[in-house]
């Protein structure tokens, strides 16, 4: 009863906006996410559209930081500083992935209403081109990569010290400036925490094992969201895959910009490999949409898996960027707080 009157309503309110929403959002569609962009796999988009996000990645460069955070000095730099402050709080928790949607979505949000993006945000689904053969580098001539309509590649070889390399990770095959495509030094400047280049570091074996469509499965087939939150973040050790980790250290390494724990979001292609975590997390959801829009768990702490859980209620920050939110609102991309779908 209470449910189909708020099935009613809404589905009143959505029609007296202009979408028209599918039977599988109408439940959950507010009226303030009329119309929501939808996000779509890099090589969807057309060499037009390409430009245009990568454009307004450059347009956010020339912003003025608003974050208030020493280092940053525009609105680009903005997301890494908020994202580096935080970083002890919001890896191996409960809310890891609930924080990372919403941090993707501010940053969409400011490439749409600052910048002129029209899109949604492009993501990158390297379980794709993910080899069986761990020596493969095909998964790097793929278009994202492009030079002309992509992000550019790889760094030159720069050996890493040992101080650099604590993990002793095996099989680095770069980790110098980009050196080609829109982010090179002469276009673009990491500025956070220091100014430095945009570096890459592609690691082959780490991007064909942790990238698997066998490893998106096992998480994808979680029953609850303790467990998916679990999954999706694994262990931190680079003896046992995590498609977490696939981006971060397939394309960073050992010495590459989105490698670094704290300091990932320095490379744009950081929101299209967390785009596409979040689009995993999004399609696990639609499995059972009605328990999965209000279920979240798992620790406060990092790795305290027998301490205090998060709640619907917790909150999550942006800093300066956005508002607080809590975990039930971030689990409604549809909800008008968020705004987008795949
Ligand atoms: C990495 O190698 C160094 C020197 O060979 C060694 O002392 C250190 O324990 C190794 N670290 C790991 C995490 O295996
Ligand atoms: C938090 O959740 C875990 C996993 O469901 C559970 O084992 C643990 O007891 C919970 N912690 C508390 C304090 O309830
Ligand atoms: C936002 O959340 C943070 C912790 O996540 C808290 O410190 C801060 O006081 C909150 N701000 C507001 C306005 O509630
Ligand atoms: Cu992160």
């Amino acid at each position: 009863m209470r449910l189909s009157n708020i099935f009613l309503a809404v589905s009143c309110l959505a029609l007296s906006a202009v979408a028209l929403p599918t039977a599988d959002t109408a439940a959950t569609t507010s009226s303030t996410c009329s119309n929501p962009p939808v996000r779509k796999e890099w090589r969807q988009l057309s060499t037009y559209q390409k430009q245009s996000y990568i454009n307004a990645v450059l347009c956010l460069t020339k912003k003025k930081a608003i974050s208030g955070i020493a280092g940053a000095v525009n609105r680009f730099d903005d997301h890494q500083a908020v994202h580096n402050a935080q970083t002890p709080n919001i890896h191996w928790v409960g809310h890891f992935i609930l924080w990372h949607r919403y941090f993707v979505a501010t940053y969409e949000k400011a490439l749409r209403n600052e910048c002129g993006y029209t899109g949604g945000q492009p993501y990158w689904d390297w379980s794709q081109d993910a080899s069986t053969d761990l020596t493969s580098t095909a998964i790097y001539n793929t278009a994202i990569f492009d030079p002309n309509t992509g992000f550019g590649g790889n760094g030159p070889y720069v050996i890493a010290t040992d101080e650099q390399n604590p993990l002793n990770i095996t099989g680095h095959t770069g980790g110098g400036c980009v050196s080609n495509g829109p982010f090179v030094p002469s276009k673009f400047t990491v500025n956070f925490p220091t100014p430095d280049c945009l570096r890459r570091d592609f690691i082959p074996w780490i991007m064909n094992s942790f990238a698997q469509q066998s490893l998106v499965d096992h998480v994808q087939s979680q029953p609850d969201y303790t467990s998916f939150a679990r999954a999706i973040e694994n262990i931190p050790s680079f003896s046992e895959p995590n498609i977490h980790g696939s981006g971060h250290f397939g394309v960073g390494g050992v010495l590459g910009t989105i490698g670094n724990a704290a300091n990932s979001p320095g490379d744009p292609l950081f929101f299209l490999h967390h785009g596409n975590l979040d689009r995993i997390f999004w399609e696990w959801q639609q499995k059972d949409l009605k328990t999965r829009l209000n279920q979240v768990g798992g620790p406060i702490v990092p790795f305290d898996y027998s301490g205090q859980n998060v709640t619907l209620g917790f909150q999550v920050n942006m800093g300066k960027l956005a508002g607080n939110q809590t975990l039930k609102t971030l689990l409604n991309t549809v909800g008008g707080v968020l705004c987008y779908t795949y």
